[in-house]
C-alpha cells in the first residue's frame, strides 16, 4: 500500500548527480528470457518481443549477458568473435534493431565485456596454439614443472588452471574452464585488439559495459605457486595483480572517455579499498560488484557446502560497503545473477512465505545507496528449481563439481550429491522465464535447452501482471518510489539497529539548500512476528510504501508480521 508523499525538491545538486546513479539495471540473460523461433533456446527476437515488459517495470537500464559467437561452452563466457553474434540468438541486424527498440523505449542497453579470456576456438587462440609469430604471445603458455604444470594454480571451476596442448606443447593457462584460455595482458598487441573492440561497440552507440572478472587481467610476473589452502588456490597471485590499474586506466584514457558511458566491474575478492580506488571520481569505473553478501551462507570459505548465517553478519557487510563508498565510489547492488541461486530460495522462505520474503528482499536492494541489478525472473519471486538427475544439469561449473563429488568414497551416486550441487548450481538462475502457466512457461514452443521450474503454473508474468499483490506490482511500485525520491538514491545511510538478529532498519537522509529528507526502511528479516523500538522521532511519520495491507498508528513501536517491509518518510 502507497501514500503518497513529495519530496522537496533541489536537495542534491547538479553535480552529484549521474543517470547511472539514478538509474536501476534489469539483467537479461538471453538464452532464457524468450524464444521466438521454437529450437528452445532464447534469443533477440524474443528480447525485442518482450521488450514492452521490461519497459512496463520502470527500469532504466538493459544489462545484456553475452551475446557474442561462442562455442557456448560457458554459456557465451567463451567468446569465440567479439564482432559477431551467436548464431540461435539472431544476427547483427536483430542486434541493431534490439539496440533501436531499447532506445525507443527511453531505456539504455550496456553489452558484457569479457576479455580476460576467450574461448578455445577465437582465433587468436587457434593461430596462438600453432605458434604463429603474430599470436604466440597473445595466451599465457608455459613450460611444465617436470611431469605437472607449472604451478599449482587452481581454476574457479575445479581442478589445474593449466591444460596441456599437444600441438603446442606446453600448458596454457585457463582460470575458468578449460575452454576459456587467458589473455596475455602484459602483451601490447593485446591491450590494442580489446581497446579496438571495447570502441568498436561503443561507436554502435550502446551505453556501457559490465566487464566480467576484470581485476583477474594481471598476474604477478613468475606465476609463482599460491596457498594451497587459499580460498582459490593462487587468487593471490592473479587477483588485482600490479598493472591492473594501468590497464584499466588505459582502457578508460584511450577509449571509454570518449563515450557518455556507464562501467561496471566484475570484481572476485574485491574490497572497499580497492573499489574506492577503481570506481572514485576520476577512476576508471563507475562501480564494481563485490561478492561478500553472496558467501554469506558458504560454510566458511566452502563455496559449495551450505551453511548457517546471520543477519548481523549481513549488516556489517552492507555497512562496511555502504559507509566506506559513501564520499568515493558508489555501490553496485544486487542479490541475484546468471550466477547466483534465487534469493528467495536462499535467505527468504520459498515455501511459507514467498510472496512476503521475495518484496522484502526486493525492498532491500532499491532502498540502499547505489544502482541496483534486478536479474530477470527476481522481480516475481522466481525461486530455486529441483535439480533431480545429472543429466538434468547444464551449468559447466555444476557438472563439474558433481563429477569431482562422485570421485569421492563417500559419495555413491548421484542421488547422494544432488543437494549440495542442486542448492548452489547456477543453473538456478538459469530456467527460462516465466511468461505463463501454458506449457513451457510460454517460453519456448519447442524443447527448452534447460529444465523449466515447475513452478511456473504458480509463479508467472501473466498471474502476477493480474494480481495487485504480486511480488512483480511490489516491484513496480517500488521502483516508481525511487524515481521520486533522491533520498533512496543519494541518501547517506545509516543503520540503526546494528545488533538486532532479525530486524534491519536504516535511514537514507539527503540534506541540502532546498532542505531535507528522510527515509525509514524496516524489515523483519524473519518468519516470526516482531515488535521493535526504533530510535527515531516519528512525529510526522508516514508509511510510504509497505509489501503488507497494514497500517501504523503508533509507528514508533512498530509491531512487525514476517517477512514485513515498510518504508516511512519521517522528515
Ligand atoms: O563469473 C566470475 C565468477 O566466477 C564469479 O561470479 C564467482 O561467482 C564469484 O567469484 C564467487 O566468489 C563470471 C561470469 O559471471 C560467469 O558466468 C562466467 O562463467 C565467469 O565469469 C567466466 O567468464
Amino acid at each position: 500500500m502507497a501514500i503518497q508523499h513529495t519530496a522537496p525538491d533541489e536537495i542534491v545538486s547538479d553535480d552529484e548527480r549521474a543517470w547511472w546513479k539514478e538509474a536501476v539495471v534489469y539483467q537479461v540473460y538471453p538464452r532464457s528470457f524468450a524464444d521466438s523461433d521454437g529450437d528452445g533456446v532464447g534469443d533477440l527476437r524474443g528480447l525485442i518481443d518482450r521488450l514492452d515488459y521490461v519497459a512496463s517495470l520502470g527500469v532504466d537500464i538493459i544489462w545484456l549477458n553475452p551475446v557474442y559467437d561462442s562455442p557456448q561452452e560457458d554459456n557465451g563466457y567463451d567468446i569465440s568473435d567479439y564482432q559477431a553474434i551467436y548464431e540461435e540468438f539472431g544476427t547483427m541486424a536483430d542486434w541493431e534493431d534490439l539496440l533501436d527498440e531499447v532506445h525507443a523505449r527511453d531505456m539504455k542497453l550496456v553489452m558484457d565485456l569479457v576479455v580476460n579470456h576467450t574461448s578455445r576456438d577465437h582465433e587468436w587462440f587457434v593461430e596462438s596454439r600453432r605458434g604463429n609469430p603474430e599470436y604466440e604471445d597473445y595466451y599465457i603458455w608455459r613450460e611444465g614443472d617436470g611431469d605437472g604444470p607449472p604451478n599449482n594454480w587452481e581454476s574457479f571451476f575445479g581442478g589445474s588452471a593449466w591444460e596441456y596442448d599437444e600441438e603446442r606443447e606446453a600448458y596454457y593457462l585457463h582460470l575458468y574452464d578449460t575452454s576459456q584460455p587467458d589473455l596475455d595482458w602484459t602483451n601490447e598487441d593485446v591491450r590494442q585488439e580489446v581497446f579496438d573492440t571495447i570502441d568498436w561497440w561503443l561507436a554502435k552507440g550502446i551505453d556501457g559495459f559490465r566487464m566480467d572478472v576484470i581485476n583477474l587481467l594481471s598476474k604477478v610476473e613468475g606465476l609463482p605457486d599460491g596457498d594451497p589452502d587459499g580460498e582459490w588456490v593462487g587468487a593471490e597471485h592473479f587477483i588485482d595483480g600490479p598493472e591492473m590499474t594501468d590497464y584499466l586506466e588505459a582502457m578508460d584514457e584511450q577509449v571509454l572517455s570518449n563515450y557518455d558511458v556507464m562501467t561496471v566491474g566484475e570484481m572476485p575478492q574485491l574490497t572497499v579499498d580497492e573499489a574506492t580506488e577503481y570506481a572514485a571520481e576520476d577512476g576508471p569505473l563507475d562501480m564494481a560488484f563485490h561478492f561478500q553478501h553472496t558467501k554469506l551462507d558458504y560454510d566458511g570459505d566452502e563455496r559449495w557446502a551450505v551453511g548457517d548465517w546471520d543477519l548481523t553478519e549481513l549488516k556489517e557487510i552492507i555497512g562496511r560497503w555502504q559507509t566506506g563508498l559513501e564520499d568515493e565510489g558508489w555501490n553496485a547492488l544486487y542479490w541475484e545473477n546468471h550466477d547466483q541461486p534465487r534469493v528467495v530460495s536462499r535467505y527468504g522462505d520459498p515455501e511459507n512465505y514467498r510472496r512476503e520474503s521475495a518484496t522484502m528482499l526486493g525492498t532491500f536492494v532499491l532502498t540502499l545507496r547505489g544502482t541496483p541489478y534486478i536479474y530477470q525472473g527476481q522481480e516475481l519471486g522466481m525461486t530455486n528449481a529441483p535439480w533431480d538427475s545429472k543429466e538434468s544439469l547444464r551449468d559447466v561449473d555444476a557438472i563439474n563439481h558433481a563429477e569431482e563429488l562422485l570421485e569421492e568414497p563417500e559419495y555413491e551416486d548421484y542421488d547422494d550429491v544432488k543437494d549440495v550441487v542442486g542448492y548452489r548450481s547456477r543453473d538456478n538462475a538459469r530456467t527460462p522465464m516465466q511468461w505463463d502457466d501454458g506449457e513451457n512457461a510460454g517460453f519456448t514452443d519447442g524443447d527448452p535447452w534447460i529444465q523449466v521450474n515447475p513452478n511456473h503454473d504458480e509463479i508467472n508474468v501473466a498471474a502476477a501482471d493480474a494480481d495487485e499483490e504480486s511480488v512483480l506490482n511490489y516491484y513496480r511500485e517500488l521502483i516508481a518510489l525511487r524515481k521520486r525520491r533522491d533520498a533512496l538514491v543519494y541518501g547517506a545511510y545509516e543503520d540503526l539497529l546494528p545488533g538486532h538478529e532479525s530486524v534491519y532498519a536504516y535511514t537514507r537522509t539527503v540534506e541540502g539548500e532546498g532542505g531535507r529528507d528522510r527515509l525509514l526502511v524496516v524489515l523483519n528479516f524473519s518468519d516470526a512476528d516482531l515488535t521493535t523500538d526504533l530510535p527515531v522521532e516519528f512525529d510526522d511519520a508516514a508509511v510510504l510504501l509497505s509489501n503488507y495491507d497494514a497500517d501504523d498508528d503508533d509507528p514508533s513501536t512498530v509491531s512487525l508480521a514476517p517477512y514485513e517491509a515498510r518504508i516511512y518518510q519521517l522528515d
